[in-house]
């Protein structure tokens, strides 16, 4: 019998969990994969503790195990996974390297065997390190090698693989490498990150035409991280400084993507937006090319406070109230439906929507009896899911949901630290425990509905 209660989601949802190469596969070395900048800024330092993902969830061995027991033990039927660059083109550009793209064939054609939807992310942040040597990010010639790596592997997988991301989370690549050191490659300068930005976009719109003219029926998205941004009061400087974050975080995407243009006050801000040697007449054009869906990430919501000490931006970015991950940032699942309806109330935009992430660390630990009772995500998701229903009753046309993440995994600067995972990986023995959220996933997208209040 069909749930028709406000619980129940659109026949046809897919239901899934969302991964990223370089946080999962381990195998840094095996079949001619090239380095990443992720690679580099590990030995140097740039993770918690010095972790390395040199092995992490060994999902590059392991996968056949791990899609089997999303697909039959969790009922899942929607895999986002990532396409590691440097194992397809080891330097970034020009060689191809026909094992890495053979590793993904054989993992796309199991999912096509136990009926797991793939979505593909091309670009989740490992850079081959050879083009960071070149200026990265920084250097415009990126973009075209990233299309050109695009149309390698649409032309591969796309006979099976219907849905690809370009990039995932431009904001994160830019502005946490490029301006917070806090990601690869590791740089501290406001500035560049405007430039990386553009360049990242730019390489969508490039790797947008590219995809589409080596298959024509597939679709492409790129996602976005979106924040739920609030002022911290009715000031002047406080409304002001929450409109250039709402700008850094959430327009300069929305804006450039879905209407062709650079948010004006972040201009002010980032003057590298308005410089012609850098936005190069039909860079916009290209880059707001029409877009077959969005993919949208949540994980924040904050307030914004002015705070002139703080150099170049002027503002500080507090947690909104209550309760807050181990990052500091505030644990508020139902902000989501903010960031799912912004596109459709700001812009106009109908375009299908997947989530693309939705998740969050807790303590998680095996317990006596073997068990990995993480209620804290429990909560999480569902207080997640009830915002989303909420979302797709205002009109949004939201197509499924990937919760963050199917494993714990390297989570970045965090390093092995916080755990994201509907799976419990024991790093040592490479165990897995499926955690209570993966269960309760399960029933969810079993019954296509969430538990009645
Ligand atoms: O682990 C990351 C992921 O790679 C991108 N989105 C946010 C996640 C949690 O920080």
């Amino acid at each position: 019998m069909t749930d028709t209660s406000q619980t129940a989601f659109p026949e046809g949802f897919l239901w899934g969990a969302a991964t990223a190469a370089y946080q999962i596969e381990g195998a840094t070395r095996a079949d001619g994969r090239g380095e990443s900048i992720w690679d580099v800024f590990v030995r140097q330092g740039g993770s918690h503790n010095g972790d390395r993902a040199d092995i992490a969830a060994d999902f590059y061995n392991r996968y056949p195990d791990d899609l089997r027991m999303m697909r039959h033990d969790y009922g899942l039927t929607g895999l986002r996974f990532s396409v590691a660059w440097p194992r397809i083109v080891p330097a970034g550009a020009g060689a191809v390297n026909a094992a890495g793209l053979d590793h993904y064939d054989r993992m796309v054609d199991l999912m096509m065997e136990l009926g797991i939807t793939p979505l593909c992310t091309l670009y989740h942040w490992d850079l081959p390190q050879t083009l960071q040597e070149r200026g990265g990010w920084l250097n415009r010639d990126t973009s075209q090698h990233f299309a050109d790596y695009a149309a390698v592997v649409t032309d591969r997988l796309g006979d099976r693989v219907k849905r690809f991301v370009t990039l995932n989370e431009p904001w994160s690549a830019a502005f946490m490498g490029h301006a917070q050191g806090l990601h690869a490659p590791g740089l501290r300068d406001y500035g560049k990150a405007g430039i990386a930005a553009h360049h990242l976009l730019l390489g969508h719109g490039l790797a947008l035409e590219a995809i589409r003219a080596q298959a024509s029926d597939v679709t492409v998205g790129v996602t976005l991280w979106l924040n739920s941004i609030k002022p911290f009061s009715n000031s002047a400087e406080d409304l002001d400084a929450a409109s250039l974050a709402d700008a850094e975080s959430n327009r300069i995407w929305l804006d450039s993507l879905l209407a062709g243009r650079y948010p004006e006050r972040l201009v002010q801000t980032l003057p590298c937006l308005a410089d012609p040697t850098i936005i190069q007449p039909g860079d916009l054009e290209l880059i707001s090319r029409p877009l077959d869906f969005l993919g949208l990430n949540y994980y924040v919501r904050e307030l914004v406070k002015a705070d002139r000490g703080v150099p170049v931006t002027g503002y500080r970015r507090l947690p909104a109230p209550g309760p807050t991950n181990y990052r500091g940032d505030s644990l508020s699942p139902e902000g989501i439906e903010e960031i799912l309806v912004r596109p459709l109330v700001d812009y106009g935009c109908t375009l299908p929507v997947y989530c693309t992430e939705v998740g969050n660390a807790f303590n998680d630990y095996v317990d006596p009896t073997g068990r990995v009772r993480d209620g804290g995500r429990i909560a999480y998701f569902d207080a997640a899911l009830r915002a989303v229903r909420r979302a797709l009753d205002r009109g949004v046309d939201i197509r499924g949901v990937f919760v963050w993440t199917l494993l714990d995994d390297f989570e970045w600067d965090a390093g092995f630290s916080a755990r994201y995972g509907i799976t419990y990986v024991d790093y040592g023995s490479q165990k897995r425990i499926p955690k209570d959220s993966a269960l309760w996933l399960r029933d969810v997208a079993r019954r296509n509905a969430l538990p009645t209040l």
